[in-house]
């Protein structure tokens, strides 16, 4: 029996929805995009779609990519027609930004795949990353933080979505094999850089201040350092290695499209140290793109691996 690698999936189908494609034009609105583009044109052979919060560090790592891709321009085009986001594309990978917090993601995510789906690229290759940053727990700053699997702000697993007035909770699991992937990359690459790699359980919030159980936001909390620090080493108990604000609705939805996915995310601060940096502004900026050190490892080994040559 053959056994797919781990580059591929063996349920190469993406369960999209029929309405969209009935659709004589299809509006991408928040890309400033539609289908009467030439998307296939434009997005053709993307194997990764790479997506993080900021347009300047969706720019940033487009612009690392293209050492990965020589004939491509150094300085790619944004390809978003609209200011809710920058989107590019370098050789076979796509990075976006998607802004902050869930309900921003999620408008990204149904629009970035929607394009992948126009753009006819082979979905059993496609993975989907998200590069963010994040506040550990237990772990040192500058931790990347690789997620098994997202659970929300009350510690329970999966992504709780409300549809029509009914609330449903869905599954979000990290890509095993994937994360398997990259860690081995990395893993190959290590001497080169002074931090570490961690999997675990990311949770994800709402908020950024008490959702998080800050205690340094504007307003007076019901909660105090005692009762933060319970909750924080229950976190890190259940297998919580870091907090953001995405981790829940990425893996939710590709767990629920059936596309490959996972997050890498580095720890600006450890949480059980404290709720506010305690390093420079250039430091934050320094972990903040570890995790595209990381991906890049992974990306290099993974287009130059010569068992997926002939794939390419
Ligand atoms: C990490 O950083 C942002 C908040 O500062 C948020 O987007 C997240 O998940
Ligand atoms: N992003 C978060 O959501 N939380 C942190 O503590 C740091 C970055």
């Amino acid at each position: 029996m053959m056994i797919p690698s781990s580059d591929e999936k063996d349920d190469t189908k993406p369960r999209f929805a029929q309405e969209f494609q009935k659709y004589p034009i299809d509006n991408l609105y928040h890309l400033g995009l539609d289908t009467s583009n030439d998307l296939s044109h434009m997005f053709k052979g993307v194997e990764v779609v790479c997506m993080m919060g900021s347009p300047s560090r969706a720019q940033a790592f487009a612009e690392k990519v293209t050492e990965l891709f020589p004939e491509s321009s150094k300085v790619p085009d944004n390809l978003a027609k609209t200011d809710r986001c920058a989107l590019f594309k370098v050789g076979k990978v796509v990075s976006i930004s998607h802004g902050m917090g869930n309900p921003s993601c999620l408008i990204f995510l149904h629009e970035v795949s929607k394009l992948m789906y126009h753009a006819k690229v082979d979905f059993s290759k496609l993975k989907f990353l998200r590069l963010g940053t994040s506040g550990g727990v237990g772990v040192p700053h500058g931790t990347v933080c690789l997620t098994e699997e997202a659970c929300d702000g009350e510690l329970q697993s999966g992504y709780e979505h409300i549809a029509l007035g009914v609330k449903k909770r869905w599954p979000t699991k990290g890509d095993v094999a994937l994360n398997d992937d990259i860690v081995q990359a990395f893993a190959e690459a290590q001497e080169s850089y002074n931090f570490e790699v961690r999997r675990g359980v990311t949770m994800s919030t709402d908020d950024y201040y008490e959702g998080q159980g800050r205690l340094d936001g504007a307003l007076e909390t019901w909660y105090n350092e005692e009762d933060k620090m319970k909750f924080l080493e229950k976190a890190q108990a259940q297998g919580v290695v870091n907090i953001e604000m995405e981790s829940t609705c990425f893996l939710f939805f590709f767990n629920r499209l059936g596309a490959r996915a996972t997050i890498i995310g580095a720890a600006l601060l450890d949480r059980l140290q404290g709720d506010q940096h305690s390093v420079s502004y250039e430091s934050i900026k320094e972990f903040s793109l570890r995790p595209q050190l990381v991906v890049m490892e992974y990306l290099k080994r993974l287009f130059s691996d010569t068992s997926q040559a002939s794939k390419h």
